[in-house]
């Protein structure tokens, strides 16, 4: 089947994101342009199927066992809503996925129809822990649920990673997470 390079949102809003308003501060200075030697930031596309995405997204939770069928009828599902962006780091050189986070905007009729957008998945591959690569998704994913014109932003993240998203403002809420889990 044919998994193509078609991104699963329009590109240029990763590019067009007012970087100078970004209030974490990076050593040395990367953004979604310039990621670091050798790497690219993007929207997800099909072809990543082949190029280790769900090794990647497997670092976080179980996967389950995906054919490329499955995966293109996701894709074009969540697409076509037009609510999923799904970013991830290539290693251009291996032509490998390093590096993933989502953010999905959720609509609402409270806060006068307003957006909320959720960060999900966010995680970056072992071998390349280090480079600053967490930093720059969740920054970018935080910039352009503003730009998207959220709300509030929110996430669910293990006890040990509260102060990693401080860092980008995000405080711990008074609500309590609750989950009712049908399968694992
Ligand atoms: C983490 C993720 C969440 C993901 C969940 C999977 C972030 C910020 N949070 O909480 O997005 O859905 O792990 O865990 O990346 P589960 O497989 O137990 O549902």
């Amino acid at each position: 089947m044919l998994l193509d390079e078609t991104p699963l949102f329009d590109p240029s809003l990763l590019h067009e994101l007012d970087w100078s308003s970004c209030t974490v501060t990076f050593s040395p200075l990367i953004s979604p342009s310039s990621p670091g030697e050798g790497l690219v930031l993007r929207p997800l596309c099909l072809a990543d199927f082949n190029r280790g995405f769900f090794k990647v997204l497997s670092q976080l939770t179980k996967t389950g066992n995906v054919t490329p069928e499955q995966f293109a009828k996701k894709f074009e599902d969540m697409k076509m809503t037009g609510d999923y962006y799904v970013v991830v780091v290539e290693d251009t050189n291996l032509g490998e996925i390093v590096a993933t986070a989502t953010l999905i905007t959720e609509h609402k009729f409270i806060h006068a129809c307003a957006k909320r957008g959720r960060v999900e998945e966010v995680v970056v591959t072992d071998v390349c822990r280090g480079k600053q690569l967490g930093k720059l998704l969740v920054s970018t994913l935080t910039l352009l649920s503003k730009r998207l014109n959220c709300y509030k932003i929110t996430l669910e993240c293990a006890p040990k990673n509260v102060g990693f998203y401080q860092k980008f403002g995000y405080v711990a809420a008074d609500d309590t997470y609750m989950q009712h889990r049908f399968f694992d």
